[in-house]
């Protein structure tokens, strides 16, 4: 049944649980409603903090997300002067690139995610790879602005793996979070990947098995060779985010409350030093190039006559067209 994208903005931003997870679904889908609700909610949005959680399969990400969330949830654990009706409100947004439909891993991360279901405060979301990278990037960056339109403090967006699927989804997040575990060899995967060079927050997790402390040596020589200024001139520090590495027990909780203040101190570095409203431009300056070319391309392809690009196509493999020709003749037909 169908709702009136304005209904559903008011029930959205009234704190109806069932219309955001319905607004949600329209948003991925790309259905006109959803996109016209999205347009009227994101006025409100842009409050939220985004937090990146990333990093190999299996280091823990979803533990301590979980554990994150139930700590951020209880205030009274955290500081003693909090009122719990001011608690953060956490979306969780779990997204698994490699997954075309919502299978095990994501099915794993609900059961184990039951125990926040009962938390008003607490709004999760699974999301699964439909195709391409980008896509799945995009449709992330959307539900994540329509969860921090329906005025959750804290969206925390988990990837799993370590390729360039979560570079992509980390463009969404202002503080990104990378975790490893000792005995995976994910120091190496890390590093690798280059997803050491999105993290703001290192987590070496699973500190309780051994291996933790080498694991933690190899990311502190990563990260000096890629912070060279730092180690030499210390009055630049404040300028410059370095960032922290600490050691966690997701199972336990061990480190978590360390991890919040982290992330409150990115948050606190993002505002003071500028880098946030850079870091925004840049980001909104991607996602709007992005949306241009798709558009232009959807344009294009609509109105090209059928079977020209993959003539053209065929041309080039064939070397008879260098491809720049190639699409010359496509944008301006053929000159003969
Ligand atoms: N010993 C130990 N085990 C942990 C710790 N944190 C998580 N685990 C275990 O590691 C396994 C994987 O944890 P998950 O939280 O599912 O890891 P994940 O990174 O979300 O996994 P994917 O979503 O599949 O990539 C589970 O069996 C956890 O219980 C830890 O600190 N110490
Ligand atoms: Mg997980």
């Amino acid at each position: 049944m169908s709702i009136e994208p304005k209904r559903l903005v008011e029930s959205v931003l009234r704190g109806d649980r069932l219309c955001l997870a319905r607004l949600l679904t329209l948003i991925e889908n790309e259905e006109e409603e959803g996109l016209q609700a999205l347009q009227q909610l994101y006025p409100s949005s842009g409050k939220a903090h985004l937090i990146g959680i990333t990093g190999a399969p299996g280091t823990g990400k979803s533990t301590l997300v979980n554990r994150l969330t139930e700590y951020l949830r209880n205030p009274t654990e955290r500081h003693e002067d909090i009122d719990p009706a001011e608690a953060d409100s956490v979306a969780i947004v779990a997204v698994d690139p490699s997954s075309p439909f919502s299978g095990g891993a994501i099915l794993g991360d609900r059961i184990r995610m039951r125990d926040l279901s009962g938390d008003k405060g607490v709004f999760i979301r699974s999301m699964a790879s439909r195709g391409a990278v980008g896509g799945l990037a995009r449709a992330t960056a959307s539900v994540v602005e329509a969860l921090d339109a329906a005025g959750y403090s804290k969206i925390l967006i988990e990837t799993v793996g370590a390729g360039q699927a979560e570079v992509e989804i980390a463009k969404t997040a202002q503080t990104t979070v990378v975790i490893t575990a000792p005995g995976l060899g994910d120091e190496v995967q890390a590093i690798k990947a280059g997803i050491l060079e999105i993290a703001d927050i290192l987590v070496v997790n699973k500190c309780d098995l051994p291996g933790a402390d080498n694991t933690k040596r190899v990311l502190h020589s990563a990260l000096t060779l890629g912070y060279p200024q730092h180690t030499t001139k210390e009055g630049n520090a404040q300028s410059v985010w370095v960032p922290p590495i600490l050691s966690t027990i997701a199972t336990t909780g061990e480190g978590i409350p360390e991890l919040a203040s982290a992330l409150d101190e990115h948050r606190e570095y993002l505002e003071v030093s500028n880098e946030g409203k850079r870091q925004a431009r840049e980001q909104m300056r991607s996602r709007m190039d992005q949306l241009l070319r798709d558009h232009l391309i959807k344009e294009f392809t609509a109105q090209n006559p059928d079977g020209q690009y993959e003539e053209l196509l065929e041309k080039v493999l064939a070397r008879k067209l260098e491809p720049r020709q190639a699409v010359e003749i496509l944008v301006r037909g053929n000159p003969e």
